[in-house]
């Protein structure tokens, strides 16, 4: 499959384009240093349409640009692969709905079949608790009013359909499974909402000490197990954007850059279940082992 070259190959075509080098002889030297002859011509096509001020694809221009989340390679990760449907390991196949740069913000359609979404609200429907939200001076989880829903974990590897999906996350992503939080299923009823927060820890007493163990979350992934009647949308305020559930979706953010820094634009919520109820599952990554 074709990919994104790494930012000196990027620099490379840039210095070359701007020296009025011609395409096939760039073209000649990239296959010749090792780069596949497919991902040599993405990359050149990429530049060029990029150049052109009113191209669709002047969009992947900011691909080419878009930081990476710590850890995460370009060669490793099915996002940074040019594809508008990508299909995993175990048969699944998805389209590439929507992808936003800033944040990273990517939306799949059919991560997940019915089957698979059904299976995992059953699975969690006998263990649901009220949810929580960490406490800044301790890290542990209390009950409050900003987070109205029900919910309920899964061990990693937990069962067969969990370590599917894990897998599953882990090809999209790009990241070891052993890197991944439990799954948290959540329910919402009608009226249950989520207000806007940060998956990422606080440089708080509560922040420091949930980052004891795996580091600082890096990536979410939010599942959507159910279609929703109306509301329940997952809300992005600082960027006016509003994903809606659709059975078997998944929406990808990452907030966590290389730099050791997090992505305040990330501020993101679950507006209110205004009809029907609310299902999903959410997957977080953290930057380093979660064991
Ligand atoms: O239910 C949602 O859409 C939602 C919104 C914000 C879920 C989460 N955050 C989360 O699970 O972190
Ligand atoms: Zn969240």
């Amino acid at each position: 499959m074709a990919y994104i070259l790494n930012e000196s190959w990027q620099q490379w075509i840039r210095d070359n384009f701007a020296r009025g080098f011609n395409k096939a002889d760039m073209l000649s030297v990239m296959i010749e240093a090792g780069i596949e002859e497919e991902a040599a011509h993405l990359n050149l096509n990429i530049y060029e349409a990029s150049q052109h001020p009113n191209s669709v694809n002047s969009a992947y221009k900011d691909t080419v640009a878009r930081q990476l989340p710590a850890k995460q390679t370009k060669e490793s990760s099915y996002l940074f692969q040019l594809e508008n449907t990508l299909e995993t390991r175990d048969g699944q196949r998805m389209q590439v709905m929507m992808r936003s740069t800033a944040p990273d913000v990517v939306l799949l359609d059919n991560f997940m079949t019915d089957a698979e979404c059904d299976e995992l609200c059953s699975l969690s429907k006998s263990t649901l608790t009220t949810s929580t939200v960490v406490d800044d001076k301790t890290g542990e989880g209390i009950n409050h009013h900003a987070r109205t829903s029900q919910g309920t974990y899964f061990s990693v590897g937990q069962n067969a359909l969990v370590k599917k999906i894990e897998n599953r996350i882990s090809e999209i992503t790009g990241m070891p499974v052993n890197h991944g939080e439990g799954i948290q299923i959540l329910n919402y009823a009608n009226g249950g909402e989520y207000k806007p927060h940060f998956d990422y820890f606080p440089d708080n007493q509560g922040g420091q000490a949930n980052m004891q163990k795996g580091g600082q979350r890096i990536i979410t992934i939010i599942m959507y197990l159910n279609n929703v009647i109306t509301g329940g949308a997952t809300i992005f305020p600082e960027i006016n954007l509003n994903i809606y559930p659709k059975k078997g979706s998944a929406l990808y953010f990452s907030y966590y850059t290389t730099n050791g820094e997090v992505d305040p634009l990330t501020l993101h919520g679950g507006s209110p279940v205004i009809e029907g109820e609310k299902w999903i599952a959410t997957k977080w990554i953290r930057e380093q082992p979660y064991e």
